[in-house]
């Protein structure tokens, strides 16, 4: 069995270490440019048109993350990117789950005890007590009800905070209110206080954290983008903060990464800002996960997290 490995940032090492430890049958290799060999499955992140374009051979393409929408974006702009009938396969959880529940978390809580408020008292030498927000309008909105999505519904949930989710499809987990649909999305949005977007990024989602959607929350509310940069119109925040429509915003994501030196974001006080860093790919977590997918292709058995390229999630 042969795998090409091609990542423009991961040092690869520890994956060719790693996946050869899980499947010692295996011949793993770094793909470069002059690599016209055969290969099985592929690993890969934003990967060259040259890599797998002539594959057609492949028996998988592992997606070194969650998200996918770099190479279906690719794959638009030139066709064959991913050649055809391949199956393409994400990371579903393998371990950035938990870190997403611990960003969201911590973020929400920010917001909800006002410590990103008392923090510009400190700096004001401000001894000045606010009045603690009322859980009961303090109702939660994630847009995105996946893998991520539900698992930070979830951490939520447990602290006690009113929670909705928003998604294609209905949902049932036990103390979340499943919105779903277009038709949904102003009454899901309407009165929420705090909206963490969780959505992977598709032209039906891009752009969706917008003036219409602002409109629809509490006044003052906060935004948590988590999922893509894309999703946001960036000028329409800048105008919700302005306006007081939004109080805050915590950005991961954001159309130009890194994000330019330039851009206003950076220097804005109600702004905060993460370099994409809410959920890292784990190595050895991912590595479990698409190990066990190839033996699952292998074995005549259907891999996890398969992507449906009509869907583009
Ligand atoms: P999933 O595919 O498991 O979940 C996607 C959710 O979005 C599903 O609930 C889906 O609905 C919903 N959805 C998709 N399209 C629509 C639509 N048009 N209308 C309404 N709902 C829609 O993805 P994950 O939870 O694993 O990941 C989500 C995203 O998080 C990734 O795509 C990535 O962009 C981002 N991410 C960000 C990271 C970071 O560090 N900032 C790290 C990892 C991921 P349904 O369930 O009905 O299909
Ligand atoms: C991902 C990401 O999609 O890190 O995995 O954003």
């Amino acid at each position: 069995m042969n795998i090409i490995f091609y990542h423009p940032t991961f040092d690869a090492k520890p994956w060719i270490d790693g996946i050869t430890k899980r499947l010692p049958q295996a011949n793993v290799r770094v793909w470069n440019a002059n690599d016209h060999e055969p290969a099985d499955y592929a690993l890969v992140w934003r990967p060259p048109y040259a890599m797998l374009a002539p594959r057609t051979m492949l028996k998988g393409i592992f997606a070194l993350g969650a998200g996918v929408d770099a190479i279906l974006t690719q794959e638009q702009r030139q066709p064959g990117t991913l050649p055809a009938g391949v199956p393409l396969l994400r990371l579903e959880d393998t371990g950035m789950a938990l870190q997403m529940q611990e960003y969201a978390l911590a973020s929400v809580l920010r917001y909800f005890r006002r410590m990103d408020e008392y923090q510009l008292f400190q700096q004001q030498k401000q001894w000045r007590p606010l009045a603690p927000h009322s859980r009961s309008e303090f109702t939660i909105g994630i847009l995105g009800a996946g893998v991520l999505g539900s698992s930070v519904a979830q951490a939520l949930v447990d602290m006690q905070f009113t929670v909705r989710s928003w998604s294609r499809s209905a949902k049932s987990q036990e103390g979340v209110q499943s919105f779903y649909g277009d038709d949904q999305l102003s009454a899901f949005a309407s009165g929420c206080k705090v909206l963490i977007n969780l959505l992977p990024n598709t032209p039906h989602t891009a752009g969706i954290l917008n003036h219409q959607l602002f409109t629809n929350l509490s006044h003052n509310a906060y935004l948590i983008n988590l999922g893509r940069g894309g999703h946001l119109v960036e000028g329409d925040l800048l105008r919700a903060l302005d306006s007081g429509q939004l109080a805050a915003a915590t950005l991961d994501v954001f159309v130009e990464e890194p994000l330019p030196g330039m851009h206003p974001f950076w220097s804005h006080p109600r702004v905060s800002i993460t370099p994409h860093v809410a959920a890292d790919t784990l190595p050895e977590e991912a590595m479990d996960s698409i190990v066990s997918n190839i033996l699952a292709i292998e074995a005549g058995r259907e891999p996890k997290g398969r992507v449906d390229l009509g869907r583009g999630y």
